[in-house]
């Protein structure tokens, strides 16, 4: 068969634009918005033949695709890669890569630990650390809000919460990385991740085995899952190792950008300030506008079509999130960040029964950072440049230098 990046050459199906771009190329992946604007000009589907692969830019049939788990699976992957034929670069998350009925039983044992009930238990501690770290920035006024703010935070609060007793920032943040650029082709950002596979994997591996949690976190509470036999004890493993994959860079990304989201819109940060009850609403919006994910694969398992457009079983469909978060058929003006839009529908979190598990969790992050800066910061304020930095799947900044000018 002919193969490349793990998966089958197919041709498109008549009526399918072919467009010869590689949207992995590094200026694409530092500013994707025109890339965006012109994957859903030109249809509902393109093939992009550099990597033989069909795209999704428009938001209908994104979702289309998305809640379709039975045409469109995740067990093939989520990336370039088809599980079906080539040995994954790690074993494959068993929530993650996974189809129901599997999918069914992890996802509920996942769901259980991250309900509303467990997290409304760490909120105390969220506000503590987001009022220590707000406070000494205030203080040093200028600083490096990637590092400083939206690493620092996370890092302080979610391998805690989980019930580490040994966290290691660099390697969570760097093992988040390498999950999301192993979803794209074998080209520089993934080979520069994986380059430190060695280190990391093994340190992750270690890190998620039961006698390494403690009894009260979230962790804990998957290994009881296997107590009871709902999985076992290797799964249950696989599972904290989710929570390590997806909950880091995720929320490092989103707090980034939710922070250069209001210095680039001092008027919103105004309207956050005057109704603080906002933040919630405000950080739905950085994710329509910022789509910390901004794509994830999905693999045609039978031949099917979508828009009346023929798709081969075997295709692997790049599905923009951020472009549908930023389609103009579904969001009015959507280039226009505004705190207050409350973007129901927005596919930052995926949609269908893979939609984001622990999005409590990142909206208790989010809502906890937004509101200590409303009650401590009068103004934010670029101190330098803004840096993004290219990763196959997900949408970050590298370095956001920043003031907080106090109230
Ligand atoms: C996982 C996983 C990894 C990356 C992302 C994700 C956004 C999940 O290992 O389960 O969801």
């Amino acid at each position: 068969m002919n193969m490349i990046e793990g998966h089958t050459v197919f041709e498109p199906a008549a009526g399918i634009p072919v467009w010869d771009i590689d949207p992995y190329a590094e200026d694409i992946l530092l500013d994707p918005a025109p890339y965006y604007a012109e994957l859903r000009a030109r249809g509902p589907l393109v093939y992009i033949p550099k990597w033989s692969v069909l795209a999704s830019g428009r938001y209908e049939e994104t979702r289309e695709i998305f809640s379709d788990h039975a045409r469109f699976v995740s067990s093939r992957g989520v990336g370039l890669n088809d599980f079906k034929y080539g040995k994954p670069w790690r074993p494959p998350s068993i929530i993650l890569e996974v189809d129901p009925p599997d999918h069914t039983k992890t996802r509920k044992v996942m769901a259980r630990a991250l309900s509303p009930k467990a997290i409304a238990g760490l909120k105390e501690d969220f506000r503590t650390v987001a009022e220590t770290i707000i406070d000494q920035l205030i203080e040093r006024g200028t600083f490096e809000a990637v590092a400083d703010l939206a690493e620092a935070f996370p890092v302080a609060v979610f391998p805690k919460a989980v019930g580490m007793v040994d966290s290691d920032r660099r390697r969570l943040v760097d093992y988040g990385a390498m999950v999301f650029n192993a979803l794209g082709p074998d080209n520089k950002f993934r080979r520069a991740a994986m380059d430190q596979a060695a280190d990391i994997v093994p340190w992750i591996t270690a890190a998620c085995a039961r006698g390494r949690l403690t009894t009260d976190g979230l962790g804990a509470l998957i290994y009881a899952a296997a107590d009871d036999g709902e999985v076992t004890a290797e799964e249950a493993a696989m599972l904290v190792r989710s929570f390590l994959s997806a909950g880091v860079d995720t929320t490092v990304t989103g707090i980034g950008s939710a922070l250069w989201c209001l210095a680039s819109n001092p008027g919103e940060y105004e309207r956050l300030k005057a109704d603080p009850a906002l933040a919630r609403a405000c950080f739905e919006e950085v994710l329509r506008f910022t789509s910390p994910v901004h794509t994830f694969a999905r693999t045609a398992n039978q031949d099917t079509e979508i828009a009346g457009l023929g798709i081969a079983e075997g295709s692997k469909i790049l599905c923009a999130l951020a472009s549908a978060n930023l389609d103009p058929h579904k969001w009015g003006d959507p280039q226009v960040f505004r705190i207050d839009r409350k973007p129901v529908g927005h596919m930052a979190f995926g949609a269908g029964v893979h939609g984001c598990v622990g999005q409590n969790l990142a909206r208790l992050e989010l809502e906890t950072v937004l509101t200590v800066l409303t009650e401590k910061v009068d103004r934010i304020e670029f101190a330098g440049e803004a840096v993004w930095r290219p990763n196959n799947a997900i949408h970050a900044l590298d370095r956001l230098p920043l003031r907080f000018v106090r109230k």
